[in-house]
């Protein structure tokens, strides 16, 4: 069982996971309206990475017997002057997000609640990646410059990546993450 501090606090990292999924949605669309065809595919597989997190979140709570409240979603910035303010935006909230991580993985040992501080070690790894992810691009970004072949050789690298996370829930994330013969 969750008590209700844990329940509110997992609700408001469910709503900022989504709110990750919006940013990369919106980062990826202004990727493309520049052409940047390999940044969109990296921001939208973000995305992807995003829904499972927050999907993860959802079944949790719902696992635990707990409420799942969904809240409004903030707007997200859709004006970007270059690829390394998206990144640095993206590192930011990268930063913001591990916080948030932190401060609940606190929470649940300030409430004895040893099932949800387990939970959240998954996220506690994640987070580590997605900023050394973000660093690793950032650098890269800082070395181009205004160097728009190198930038374009980036774009092809970053075209790359692929979805590796479930895309479909109707059946449960655990369901998803097993696979279709699940
Ligand atoms: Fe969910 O890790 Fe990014 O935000």
């Amino acid at each position: 069982m969750l008590t209700k501090k844990v329940e509110e606090a997992l609700n408001e990292q469910l709503n900022r996971e989504l709110y990750s999924a919006y940013l990369y949605m919106s980062i990826s669309s202004s990727c493309t309206n520049r052409g940047l065809k390999g940044f969109a595919n990296w921001f939208m597989v973000q995305y992807h990475e995003e829904m499972l997190h927050a999907m993860k979140f959802y079944e949790y709570i719902n696992l635990q017997g707990g409420r799942v409240a969904l809240k409004a979603l903030a707007q997200p910035p859709s004006e970007f002057s270059s690829p390394l303010e998206m990144f640095n935006k993206t590192l930011e909230h990268e930063q913001f997000i591990t916080k948030s991580i932190n401060d609940l993985v606190e929470l649940s040992i300030s409430e004895k609640d040893h099932a949800t501080q387990i939970f959240l070690h998954w996220y506690v790894t994640e987070q580590v990646e997605e900023e050394s992810n973000d660093n690793e691009i950032l650098a890269q970004l800082r070395i181009i410059r205004d160097d728009a072949q190198a930038l374009m050789m980036l774009d092809r690298e970053l075209a790359a990546r692929m979805t590796t996370v479930p895309t479909e829930f109707s059946k449960g994330v655990q369901a998803a993450l097993k696979g279709p013969a699940a």
